[in-house]
């Protein structure tokens, strides 16, 4: 593929950001290149997402990349609460009018929209490195990058840093012209993925004195588990063999026993982060996904608000090119931000709500459990939990 030195949109990134943003506007006729710095390899091989939100479902559907998804996603109308050895079921559906989520993974979205890139002819450079960005303050922006040993530079009238949290594109903004808010939490998840069926059709987010657990899955034969670690933990630590022993301590006595154990095919450890860029417009460069902000994963919300930040994007910059309108673009980090800021808030509190802080005292483990009887108590806070977790609206 000969790769152009000029485009509409250059695209940094090939995360589930730059691949959606790419073919959003390519199907309304804008041109862009994606530079990626890793293999297509590396990017399938992280295993991450596994909730989206209808909003999200509708935007793969407008992208045209959700046949498949169709076939082999989840749906789900509810997820359960594990506490003081009791579970208890969130009846999304019912509390929010039928709405529910869909279980369908992150690496699944991530390869069809690879396919549909490579099916629409649209360049994508793997392996793009040293990429840096220039002149985004002025009306001729560029980015510059090593390509199989040679330097390229790539013309373009809008940079999109869709490069996650440790991408160049947030970095390339001078200190002065960014404010960053940020909540580092005290522990991570350790993640274990394994072809054996899920322990439960549902979700089931565990509080357990020893730490939080969550039992997810990818299909009816494959399961996602996570159990609070410390941050002190490395991979090798956890033999699959000690990983199913603390599992299973942090589930209710039935659930514990219907686990259904195996091999693990991947583990890993994330550290929990909450973090907000402001703004997330720089003259030509526009920040999305995990570039401009970080949640805890309890709530699910990672890729579901990189896809809002997306419909907000494509929206703008198809308005520039079709209806030479800046209206879009110049609203697009107000917009995004106050849904940001609504899921950063609903993602601190599930954390905050079921997790295990090393610093608490009893006191605050009976306000939890306090808060945690109220919740499963209440029809008014089930419903605020549901509504959440379904995903907000997005503005018109
Ligand atoms: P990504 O996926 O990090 O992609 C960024 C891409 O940019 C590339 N890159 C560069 N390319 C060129 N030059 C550079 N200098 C570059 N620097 C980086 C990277 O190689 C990469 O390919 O960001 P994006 O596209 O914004 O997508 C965000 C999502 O990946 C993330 O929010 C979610 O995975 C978060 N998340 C979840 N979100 C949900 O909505 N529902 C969930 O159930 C959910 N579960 C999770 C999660 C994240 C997790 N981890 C590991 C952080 C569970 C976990 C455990
Ligand atoms: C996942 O399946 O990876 C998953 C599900 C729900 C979450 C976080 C991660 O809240």
């Amino acid at each position: 593929m000969s790769i152009p030195s000029r485009t509409q949109v250059a695209i940094i990134g090939a995360g589930p950001s730059g691949l959606l943003l790419g073919q959003l506007l390519h199907r309304a006729g804008i041109d862009t290149v994606i530079l990626e710095q890793r293999t297509p390899d590396y990017v399938l091989g992280r295993i991450r997402a596994g909730i989206i939100e209808q909003v999200t479902v509708d935007l793969l559907v407008e992208a045209g990349v959700s046949e498949r998804m169709f076939k082999e996603g989840l749906p789900h109308d509810g997820f359960e609460l594990c506490f003081s050895g009791q579970r208890h079921r969130v009846d999304m559906h019912a509390l929010t009018g039928g709405r529910r989520v869909m279980v369908y993974g992150q690496t699944e979205i991530t390869r069809d929209l690879m396919d549909a890139r490579q099916a629409s002819g649209a360049p994508i450079v793997y392996e793009a490195t040293e990429v840096a960005l220039h002149d985004f303050g002025s009306s001729q922006p560029s980015v510059s990058y090593t390509h199989q040993g040679e330097r390229h530079t790539l013309q373009c009238d809008f940079i999109a840093g869709c490069d996650g949290f440790h991408g160049v594109s947030r970095a390339s903004v001078p200190a002065s012209a960014i404010q960053n808010f940020e909540r580092v939490y005290p522990f991570g998840w350790l993640g274990v993925l394994s072809d054996t069926p899920p322990v439960a059709h549902e979700l089931i987010y565990s509080n357990h004195e020893r730490g939080f657990a969550l039992c997810s899955m990818r299909s009816n034969t494959r399961s996602r588990y996570y159990v609070q670690c410390s941050l002190q933990d490395q991979v090798s630590d956890w033999s699959d063999q000690r990983f199913w022993n603390e599992l299973r301590s942090r589930l209710d006595p039935d659930t514990a026993e219907q686990l259904v154990t195996g091999p693990s095919i991947e583990k890993s450890i994330a550290p929990l982060r909450s973090f907000v860029a402001e703004p997330m417009r720089f003259g030509r460069l526009f920040l999305a996904g995990d570039a401009a902000h970080i949640v805890p994963p309890t709530g699910a919300k990672g890729l579901n608000l990189a896809a809002s930040d997306i419909a907000y994007l494509s929206r703008g910059l198809i308005e520039h090119y079709q209806e030479h309108s800046s209206a879009g673009i110049d609203a697009y980090s107000e917009r995004a931000l106050a849904r940001i800021w609504k899921a950063e808030r609903f993602s601190w509190w599930m954390t905050t709500l079921l997790h295990r802080f090393p610093e608490k005292d009893a006191f605050d483990h009976r306000i939890q459990r306090a808060d945690l009887d109220y919740l499963v108590g209440s029809q008014a806070a089930l419903t605020s939990l549901a509504e959440n977790y379904v995903g907000l609206p997005m503005a018109a």
